[in-house]
C-alpha cells in the first residue's frame, strides 16, 4: 500500500538501517542530488522563479492545513494552524527555529533525515520563512551527534553559493538567514522553550506557556518552532498540493510519517509509512519479533508514551488517532518493541531512571517525584520492595502529572500509570518474593 501511494517525502522510500549509518558518509545528500528528485522546485513555486504567479504568505500556509500535517517532535499540533499563530504585521524581527534535538529515547528519525536529505529540511525551513515573515533561522541540533551537524552545515553551504538562502533568495525580494546551532545533549533543551533559552545562551530550562513562543519567542519576539521531520515534509507539500498529502494518510493524520522501530525485531531501523498503516504491518516490514518469539507490548511513541500491551496494538494502526483512542501517544513515532522475555520492572526502572536524570529541577513535584519514582522501582526491581510500594508509585505519579511547568513531569509519570495498569503482576511477584525472603534488608527513607 505505502509503495503504490508513491509517498517519500523524507527518505525516498529508503529503509535506514541504524548500523549503516556511523560509516556513511557519501550517499547522495547533497545539492545536485536534491535538485534531480525535483529539490528546490517548491521554494520556487512559491516565489514564482518557476514562471508562475508564485505563492502569498496565505496560500502557503492554506496548503499547510488543507494537507494535515501535524507536529512530528511529539505534540502533533496542526502545522498549519501553529504556523497561522505567527503575528502578520510585527513591525520587528521574526524567527523561524527547527528543532533537531532529538533525545526522545528511542526516536533517531531527524539524524537521519539531517544526513541523508539535508536539503529537504533547508527548503522546507525557507518555504516556512516565507510564509511567516520569518527573515532568520536556526536549526538547533542534538548535541551528541556532531556528525549530523556538519553535514547540514555543508548543506546550509550549499544552498548558500546557489541562492537558495541569504539576501534575495534566487532573486526575489525575499531574505532567510539560516544557522545550524549545535547543542550539548541535554533532553531538555528538545522542551521548545527550554531550546530557545540555550539558543540564547541560557541554562535550557522550559519557560512557562502561555505566552507561547508565537508571541514570545527568542530573544522575546514572534517564533515558530517545528520538528526537523515537519520541515522535510513541507517541500512535497507544496509542489503536490496539500489534499493529495492528506490523501497519503488518512483523515485528521495526513501524509507519511517516518517510524524508529527497534528493540525485539529482526530489522530495526527507520520506515517512511502511510499514517493509518496497521501496526502489524509496521512490524512485518522491521521482520516481525526476532527470533521467532511472541510479542508482549510495545511502547508506540518514544520513552515518554504509555505501553501498550500486544494484544491492544496489534489492533491498532499507527496514527495519532489510533494510538490516542488506545490509551498512548504517537508522539514521536520511537516504537519499541518488546518480546514476551522482557521483565517491565526493568524496563520501567531504566526509564525512571533518565527521567530523573534529565529533569532540569525547576519545578518540586518533578524534581524530586522523578527521584521518588526511580528509587521505588529500583527496590523493586532488586528484591527490596514493600507491599505498599505500588500504591505509593501510583499516588506519587499522580501527583506529578499536570503539576509541572513542561511536560517532562508527565512523561516521567505516564509510563509509571501504564505499566502499573497492565503489569502490575509483575510488580507485585517480586514485592511477594522479596517479603518471603525475609522483607527489607535496606533501611532507607522513600523521601
Ligand atoms: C500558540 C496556542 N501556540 C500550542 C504550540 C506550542 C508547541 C505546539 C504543541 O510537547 C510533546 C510532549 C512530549 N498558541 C498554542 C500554541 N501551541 N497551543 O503547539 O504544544 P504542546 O504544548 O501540545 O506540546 P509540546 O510542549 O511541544 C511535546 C512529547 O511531545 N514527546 C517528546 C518528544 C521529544 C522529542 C525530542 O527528542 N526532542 O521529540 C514525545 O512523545 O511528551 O507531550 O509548539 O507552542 N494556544
Ligand atoms: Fe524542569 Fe521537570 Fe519542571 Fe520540566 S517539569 S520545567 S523538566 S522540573
Amino acid at each position: 500500500q505505502f509503495q503504490a501511494k508513491g509517498v517519500e517525502t523524507c527518505f525516498h522510500g529508503r529503509h535506514i538501517d541504524p548500523q549503516i549509518y556511523a560509516g556513511l558518509n557519501g550517499g547522495n545528500w547533497g545539492l545536485k542530488d536534491y535538485e534531480a528528485r525535483g529539490g528546490y522546485q517548491a521554494l520556487r513555486k512559491v516565489l514564482g522563479q518557476d514562471g508562475g504567479p508564485g505563492m502569498t504568505q496565505d496560500e502557503v500556509i492554506a496548503e499547510l492545513k488543507a494537507s494535515s500535517l501535524r507536529g512530528r517532535g511529539g505534540a502533533g499540533f496542526p502545522t498549519g494552524l501553529k504556523w497561522s499563530f505567527m503575528p502578520r504585521n510585527f513591525p520587528g524581527q521574526k524567527y523561524l527555529v527547527c528543532n533537531s534535538d532529538e533525545g526522545e529515547p528511542g526516536t533517531f528519525k531527524d539524524r537521519d533525515i539531517l544526513m541523508y536529505n539535508p536539503h529537504a529540511v533547508i527548503e522546507g525551513m525557507a518555504i516556512a520563512a516565507y510564509a511567516m515573515g520569518a527573515s532568520v533561522g536556526y536549526n538547533y541540533i542534538h548535541g551528541e551527534i556532531f556528525q549530523v551537524y556538519e553535514r547540514f552545515e555543508a548543506a546550509i553551504d550549499q544552498a548558500r553559493a546557489a541562492g537558495y538562502l541569504g539576501d534575495g533568495v534566487m532573486g526575489s525580494g525575499f531574505n532567510f538567514q539560516l544557522h545550524a546551532h549545535h547543542g550539548f545533549g541535554a533532553y531538555i533543551c528538545g522542551e521548545e522553550t527550554a531550546l530557545l533559552e540555550s539558543l540564547e545562551g541560557k541554562k535550557g530550562q522550559p519557560r512557562f506557556k502561555p505566552p507561547f513562543p508565537a508571541s514570545f519567542g527568542l530573544y522575546g519576539k514572534p517564533t515558530t518552532i517545528n520538528n526537523t521531520e515537519t520541515f522535510a515534509a513541507t517541500p512535497w507539500i507544496i509542489r503536490h498540493g496539500g489534499p493529495a498529502y492528506l490523501e497519503c494518510g488518512k483523515p485528521n493524520n495526513g501524509g507519511t510519517k517516518i517510524f524508529s522501530i527497534q528493540g525485539d525485531v529482526e530489522r530495526p531501523g527507520n520506515y517512511e509509512i502511510p499514517m493509518g498503516t496497521p501496526f502489524a504491518k509496521l512490524l512485518e516490514l522491521a521482520g516481525g519479533v526476532r527470533g521467532g518469539k511472541t510479542l508482549k507490548a510495545v511502547i508506540p511513541g518514544g520513552s515518554s508514551s504509555p505501553v501498550l500491551p500486544a494484544e491492544i496494538i496489534m489492533q491498532c494502526t499507527m496514527d495519532y488517532d489510533s494510538i490516542a483512542k488506545a490509551g498512548s501517544m504517537l508522539g514521536s513515532g520511537a516504537v519499541m518493541v518488546m518480546d514476551d522475555s522482557r521483565d517491565m520492572v526493568q524496563t520501567l526502572a531504566r526509564l525512571s531512571y533518565f527521567y530523573m536524570h534529565e529533569s532540569c529541577g525547576q519545578c518540586t513535584p518533578c524534581r524530586e517525584g522523578t527521584g521518588w519514582l526511580w528509587r521505588m522501582v529500583d527496590r523493586i526491581q532488586h528484591g527490596q520492595g514493600r507491599p505498599e510500594d505500588m500504591d505509593k508509585l501510583d499516588s506519587v505519579a499522580e501527583n506529578i502529572m499536570g503539576r509541572t511547568i513542561c511536560a517532562l513531569g508527565d512523561a516521567a509519570a505516564m509510563p509509571v500509570r501504564a505499566m502499573l495498569k497492565h503489569y502490575r503482576h509483575e510488580f507485585a511477584a517480586k514485592i511477594d518474593a522479596a517479603q518471603k525472603q525475609g522483607g527489607l534488608k535496606r533501611i532507607e527513607s522513600d523521601e
